[in-house]
């Protein structure tokens, strides 16, 4: 299982964490900054639906969380520990499920990609899935399907479910991470994450996003987790 600090903070060389930089006084959680130009996921990803998605809506998972969570005692906490205890949060369980979990999917989202992305992992996370789904296409293939056929919004994750890999769907903002599960990567099938580009046509988007995903970030993930 993952080690003591929360996931986005195990990133290798960085030491500011981009989810909760929140050191001294004002505790609220903030969006953090691409980790790339909008527009370096073209054509993949379009630079109008990143504008949207990040600024817009990812802002507005922020602000919501913060406001449901202003004024508990769970305010200062990581969003991975207030996300792993959820049924300890009374009657703010709805909206920090629904915008806490906001926050932590598109942070990790935002992270998963890269203009360098695409191709296949390497090393022990390449085995692990060859080993798990057969191989690595038959993992696109099923990490493809569960994101199609995630009826209305939601994620299609892999992720370590603590004896090894395994893929998931996940409703509207809900998070494998309260179910005990580390995420590794997901794909957001949120209509808001492709309809400026795609429309309607979800497999073309999720087919595109092989191109931009990040198996190196990931790999370290999947490393921190085993
Ligand atoms: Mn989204």
């Amino acid at each position: 299982m993952a080690g003591e600090l929360p996931l986005i903070e195990q990133r290798a060389g960085k030491n500011v964490d981009p989810v909760h930089p929140r050191e001294g006084s004002n505790m609220a959680y903030t969006v953090p900054p691409l980790p790339y130009a909008y527009d370096a996921l073209e054509p993949h990803i379009d630079k109008a639906t990143m504008e949207f998605h990040h600024d817009k809506h990812h802002q507005a998972y922020v602000d919501k969380a913060n406001a449901a969570l202003e004024g508990t005692e769970w305010a200062d906490k990581p969003i991975e520990e207030v996300l792993q205890n959820l049924d300890s949060l009374g009657d703010k369980k709805g909206p920090v499920k629904n915008n806490g979990g906001g926050h932590y999917n598109h942070s990790l989202f935002w992270e998963s990609m890269s203009p360098d992305g695409g191709g296949e992992p390497g090393g022990a996370l390449a085995d692990a899935i060859a080993s798990t789904f057969g191989s690595f296409s038959d993992f696109q293939a099923k990490l493809k399907e569960t994101g199609v056929n995630q009826f209305g919004s939601g994620w299609s994750w892999l992720v370590h479910d603590g004896s090894g890999l395994a893929i998931v769907g996940s409703a509207n903002q809900d998070t494998p991470l309260s179910d005990g599960k580390t995420p590794l990567v997901g794909v957001d099938v949120w209509e808001h994450a492709y309809y400026l580009k795609y429309q309607n046509k979800r497999p073309d988007y999720i087919d595109a996003w092989w191109n931009v995903v990040d198996w190196g970030r990931i790999a370290e993930r999947f490393s921190a987790a085993s």
